[in-house]
């Protein structure tokens, strides 16, 4: 019997995975809280769950079939060596530049704070400008209140984090949701498991 592993991104994705694996029967049998590989209610499939920016590490290096990642994670990371085949749909929000409140681009080169730096450079490249990157990992939102950046580049959902600290989003990048991807190699070795489960999962979408 063909077993395929499908690793999924910890957290708020993690929180709108199961629902959707639920209604196919395919939920977690364990304490995904604290076990790292969990095994399904399905013989043949099991989990990993690990931090969102390793999905596609693991599953490019075929310790991992399938992976469930957003599409920020994927583009900052690079995505030509994944076969992405479903958008998921969950875990949706906007890749958006935000600054305070009546900003003005500055006369000098332009700051930008943010975790995804490869998405920031190709995004004003794209346009001829070249910026500064101060990469963070985590509340980018302080940047701006305290000098250390002119802007950043951050997922918005509601935009309720940016109102909080008194920033406004000034552009959109991009779409955000989470999408299935899929091992090259698995593609061809594993096709009818990997297919028959596209299949259901694809169905499934909210
Ligand atoms: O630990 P690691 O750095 O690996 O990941 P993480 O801690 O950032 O993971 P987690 O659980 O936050 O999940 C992040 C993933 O969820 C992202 O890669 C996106 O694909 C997806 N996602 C969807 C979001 C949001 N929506 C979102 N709103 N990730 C983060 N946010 C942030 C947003 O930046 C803001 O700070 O949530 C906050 C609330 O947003 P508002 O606009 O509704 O206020
Ligand atoms: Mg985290």
């Amino acid at each position: 019997m063909t077993t395929l592993t499908l690793a999924l991104s910890k957290g708020r994705i993690l929180e709108e995975s199961l629902p959707l694996l639920a209604r196919l029967g395919l939920e977690p049998a364990g304490d995904f809280d604290r076990l790292l590989r969990v095994p399904s209610r399905e013989p043949g499939l099991s989990f990993l769950i690990i931090r969102p920016t390793d999905v596609p590490t693991y599953v490019e290096h075929g310790a991992a079939d399938l992976g469930i990642v957003g599409k920020d994670v994927l583009m900052e990371h690079g995505s030509e060596a994944l076969y992405e085949p479903l958008d998921l749909g969950i875990a949706v929000c906007r890749l958006s530049v935000a600054a305070i409140q009546g900003y003005r681009p500055p006369a000098r080169r332009l700051r930008v704070a943010t975790k995804y730096p490869e998405i920031t450079r190709r995004h004003y490249a794209a346009r001829g400008e070249q910026v500064e990157i101060i990469k963070l990992y985590g509340s980018m939102e302080l940047a701006p209140l305290v000098g250390l950046a002119d802007v950043i580049v951050d997922l918005v959902n509601t935009g309720n984090t940016l109102k909080a600290n008194g920033l406004v989003e000034i552009e959109r990048i991009c779409e955000i949701s989470s999408r299935l991807v899929v091992n090259k190699a698995a593609m061809k070795m594993k096709h009818a498991a990997i297919r028959a489960l596209l299949e259901r999962i694809g169905a499934a979408r909210p």
